[in-house]
């Protein structure tokens, strides 16, 4: 049996509420299975870190993550410190410099949960990592001006390009949408355009199609069954994975793979969502986006059966109506994992 090595990250705000929950439950996976054994390792990187030590993360950061298999990582950001600090601090130094360059977040509705996507069916969102470069100068003056350029490589259109192509060749529709906005952005986004139908001679059995990044949030809202597999820069599919989360039901249940698809470097798993200020502390964080983070994570190392169990066994609880708030039920953290470890149970027990 293979034993694993995770770093766990739960950093800020409702971070560690839910992934010690996934902890839990992906260890009541490994008990009952026994067909694999995981072994969490804290590191405590987040902003009572930075507070301490005036970083977010260790000066070996690389070195540290590529001790472990894989990271599970819950959120980064505090309200006493600009997000773009946090965010830079801590989770883009750790994509960037290992590469995790293939964003996927998969969006699917739950059984006894309500969306207006409830009649679509799954469709995975992949996006690009672009590496944001700009500068300020003038500060304070009545001519202070910011850019914020977007730097586009062949290299990396190209490997995200192929990954989408990829993943719609894998998927029983074989359906892919690259999202652009090539109309008003008309050099990054052009070349962007330009690599998809280079890279689409390699796939001849994907149908594709290309749609701008504004019209596509009316078609994700007006005909959500028209989409499979959908890729786009970074900046277009933050914005439009929040909204297939709500679409789905709550961006408590949107989960989301940061991986090295050459797996030189361990991938990491998290959250969509952030820190949810409003909500932490209180033990109503909805712990599903995390399990299904989990849940990708043990089939990116191979458990695909453990995949798949974790899967049923929220999909069971769900069913039954054990949701916490922001699916419109009143459970609590705690319930939802309990509920899904003696979910695990049953269903292994069968
Ligand atoms: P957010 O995702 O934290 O919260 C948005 C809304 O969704 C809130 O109303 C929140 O209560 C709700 N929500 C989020 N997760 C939930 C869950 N599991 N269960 C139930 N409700 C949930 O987004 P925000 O408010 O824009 O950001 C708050 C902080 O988190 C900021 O500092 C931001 O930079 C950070 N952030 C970090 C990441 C990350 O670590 N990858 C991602 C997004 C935001
Ligand atoms: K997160
Ligand atoms: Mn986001």
């Amino acid at each position: 049996t293979h034993n694993y090595r995770i770093a766990s990250i739960p950093a800020d705000g409702i971070g560690p509420e839910v992934v010690s929950a996934a902890i839990e439950v992906v260890e009541k996976l490994a008990q009952t299975m026994k067909t694999f054994k995981i072994e969490f390792t804290h590191i405590p990187w987040g902003t009572d870190y930075y507070k301490k030590h005036g970083r977010y993360v260790d000066e070996n950061v690389l070195d540290v993550l590529r001790g472990y298999d894989a990271s599970l990582f819950g959120s980064v950001g505090a309200p006493d410190v600009p997000d773009h600090v946090s965010l830079w601090g801590l989770l883009l130094a750790i994509r960037g410099p290992l590469q995790l360059y293939a964003n996927v977040r998969p969006v699917r509705t739950f059984p006894g949960t309500q969306s207006p996507l409830r009649s679509a069916k799954a469709s995975d969102i992949d996006w690009l990592l672009y590496a944001g470069h700009g500068g300020r100068s003038h500060v304070g003056q009545p001519w202070e001006t910011a850019t914020e350029v977007a730097i586009f490589t062949r290299i990396g259109i190209e490997r995200i390009m192929r990954f989408a192509f990829t993943a719609a060749a894998a998927r029983p529709r074989k359906l892919l949408t690259v999202v652009t906005k090539s109309n008003s952005l008309r050099h990054g986004l052009v070349l962007w355009d330009e690599i998809a139908v280079e890279v689409s001679k390699d796939f001849p059995t994907v149908k594709w199609d290309k749609m701008l990044v504004d019209a596509m949030t009316i078609r994700m809202v007006q005909n959500p069954s028209s989409l499979d597999v959908i890729v786009g820069t970074n900046l277009h599919m933050d914005i439009l994975s929040d909204l297939a989360a709500a679409l789905a039901g709550s961006i408590g249940v949107a989960p989301s793979s940061n991986l090295d698809p050459t797996r030189r470097n361990p991938s990491l798993f998290e959250p969509v969502h952030g820190s949810a200020f409003d909500i932490t502390g209180k033990g109503v964080a909805n712990p599903v986006a995390t399990f299904w983070s989990a849940a990708e994570m043990l089939g990116w190392l191979g458990e695909e059966d453990a995949k798949e169990l974790l899967m049923k066994a929220v999909e069971g609880v769900c069913e039954a109506g054990i949701l916490t708030k922001d699916l419109g039920g009143a459970a609590m953290t705690k319930d939802v994992t309990k509920a899904v470890c003696e979910e695990i149970e049953r269903l292994h027990g069968k």
